[in-house]
């Protein structure tokens, strides 16, 4: 498989508003946009870096998963998105090795990529999703 970069660094926090005092108003990097992703009950908002980007992770709901992982664990990186060239081939080399899968298919994205996740389990506890464009 050909993973070409960091596509993005996802980050859980409670408030996008609260948090964007930091990250826009202190250390100058712009929102470029937001938007919800019904499916997984998150709001996501971009802020490019380089070849790579912030993506802050609101939960919208208390089901949201990011509202579970900010409940058990509190705010802070929640995943971390490989760039890949094919997301279908990437996961049947993945499926082929044995490496456990939380998506054998992949989904939809913010930005409109699609997405699959790696189990924390396979990856040292890192949450790890590959993401084509
Ligand atoms: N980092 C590390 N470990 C994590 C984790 C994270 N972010 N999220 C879950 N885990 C762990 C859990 O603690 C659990 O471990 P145990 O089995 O030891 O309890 C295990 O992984 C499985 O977690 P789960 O929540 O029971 O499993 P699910 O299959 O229900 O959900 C996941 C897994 C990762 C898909 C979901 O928790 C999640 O985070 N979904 C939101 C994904 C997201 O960020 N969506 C927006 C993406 C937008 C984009 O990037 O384009």
């Amino acid at each position: 498989m050909k993973v070409t970069g960091v596509d993005h660094i996802g980050i859980a926090v409670k408030s996008i508003d609260e948090a964007l005092k930091l990250w826009e108003e202190v250390l100058g990097i712009k929102c470029t946009g937001r938007e919800e992703v019904e499916e997984q009950k998150v709001v996501t908002a971009f802020l490019p870096l380089g070849d790579t980007e912030i993506e802050l992770l609101e939960p919208t709901s208390p089901e949201s998963p990011v509202s579970k992982f900010i409940e058990k664990r509190g705010e802070g990186i929640h995943h971390l998105a490989l760039r890949v060239e094919n997301i279908e081939a990437a996961l049947e080399e993945l499926k082929g090795k044995g490496i456990r899968l939380i998506d054998e298919e992949p989904r939809c994205g913010a930005g409109g990529a699609k997405i699959a996740f790696i189990h924390p389990k396979a990856a040292g506890g890192v949450l790890l999703e590959i993401s084509e464009r």
